[in-house]
């Protein structure tokens, strides 16, 4: 056998064992979900027959031909019974596309379709770089995928970072095929825009994230909210800001809506991120809200602080160092158990659908972490609103010292 028989043989095996290894769920830190020992997707998880020239004759190194950098903030569906997960995939030239990834639990044995997807380019120009796709069931049968679309600020030509972010829309029924739709039109720039999965009052419903320039949100209040009449030909009106940000929280420099939110019978919950600055640059993590099932612009819950923030290195350490962020979460109907598990309230009374959340960190890679319905509605219901100063903040926790006195 040559040298390089014996380094791709290798490749492969070692590619198999790692895309094939169990992925175990950890015990749970604060019991509102469980993060699961080894993150879902990173670059190495990417197909060795995108990376490499398996020709000894054009390749006699056995080079990488094509490097990846990273495999991060991932649309997430459940498909016919699939777990599906549309990935934004990040090459080591800094263009990201998008492919999807397929495990038969949604935990682990991610395995990458046999190619990336090809998005139709849409508006005139192109865009230079499209991320961060929000998957959406609609009641109108179509999967939709809605997405960041990235071009240069043409009309500061001199300036090689300024850049224009806007929502480009797509539709498909199985993830292989997409229809490009128009990009939704905005007087301002757009990140983070996602689709409501259901009709409001006849009309397409957009969750927004205004923002005056490309990384500075300026007026742009929070994560808005517009309705639309036609999807062939979206168009941001009358836009309002529904979950503002505010001064001295996780979200004091920016917000943005994560995945579709989800149905429950108490609301619909909804999975955010947050972004504060630090001296070492800006801190993602994520959040979650509910807003109420017969006014879904209305708030019912707003637990303060972050829900889930990178942790220990593996988390924190990355190309964008601090980041959590989440574009997708599935909600499955088969039931999560726990060992043993003895609880106060009825399993009746409970809603014990498993939601599986996907998260990136760093820009990295992916993870997932586990919860249910309950779990997650319990923590929004429980868990204070912020009070915005620090005395609202003891007292909330001398209230807590006081219920527990005696038990
Ligand atoms: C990057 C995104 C980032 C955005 C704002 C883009 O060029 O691709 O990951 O969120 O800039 O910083
Ligand atoms: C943003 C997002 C993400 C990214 C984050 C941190 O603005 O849209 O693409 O994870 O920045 O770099």
């Amino acid at each position: 056998m040559t040298d390089f028989q014996q380094r791709k043989e290798q490749l492969l095996r070692e590619h198999e064992q790692l895309l094939n290894r169990q992925n175990n769920r950890l015990p749970s830190e604060n019991g509102i979900y469980f993060r699961y020992e080894h993150p879902i997707l990173t670059a190495r998880h990417i197909p060795l027959t995108w990376r490499y020239d398996f020709s000894e004759k054009s390749n006699p190194y056995l080079q990488e031909r094509i490097m990846m950098n990273a495999v991060m903030n991932s649309g997430a569906i459940l498909l016919d019974g699939r777990y599906l997960v549309v990935a934004r995939v990040e090459g080591a030239d800094r263009k990201s596309f998008f492919a999807v990834a397929e495990s038969p639990n949604g935990v682990d044995n991610f395995h990458f379709w046999d190619e990336p997807i090809t998005m139709p380019d849409g508006d005139n120009p192109p865009a230079t770089n499209v991320y961060d796709m929000r998957l959406t069931k609609h009641e109108d049968g179509w999967i939709y995928g809605v997405f960041c679309v990235e071009r240069h600020d043409d009309t500061q030509p001199f300036n090689t970072s300024a850049a224009v972010a806007a929502a480009g829309i797509a539709r498909t029924r199985d993830l292989k095929t997409w229809e490009r739709l128009p990009d939704l039109k905005s007087l301002c720039q757009q990140r983070n825009v996602v689709l409501h999965p259901e009709f409001v009052d006849g009309k397409y419903a957009f969750y927004t994230r205004p923002q005056d320039g490309f990384i500075e949100t300026g007026k742009g209040g929070g994560i808005g909210w517009t309705l639309v009449r036609d999807i062939t030909h979206a168009e941001v009106s009358n836009e309002r800001i529904i979950n503002a940000r505010y001064y001295h929280t996780i979200m004091e420099v920016k917000n943005g809506e994560g995945p579709a939110p989800i149905k429950t019978k108490d609301g619909w919950l909804h999975l955010a991120h947050g972004v504060r600055n630090t001296a070492d640059g800006l801190r993602y993590v994520l959040y979650l809200y509910m807003t109420s099932l017969e006014y879904p612009t209305e708030i019912i819950y707003e637990p303060a602080g972050y829900f889930l923030a990178p942790q220990g290195c593996e988390e924190y350490i990355g190309d964008v160092m601090n980041v959590a962020f989440s574009n997708g979460w599935i909600v499955d109907n088969s039931q999560f158990t726990i060992h043993n598990s003895q609880s106060a309230i009825h399993d009746s009374e409970r809603d014990t659908r498993r939601v599986l959340i996907y998260y990136a960190t760093a820009d990295t890679r992916m993870h997932v972490a586990e919860s249910t319905v309950d779990r997650l509605v319990d923590y929004c219901k429980n868990t204070k609103k912020d009070g915005l100063t620090t005395s609202a903040s003891v007292e909330t926790i001398k209230a807590l010292i006081n219920r527990n006195k005696g038990l």
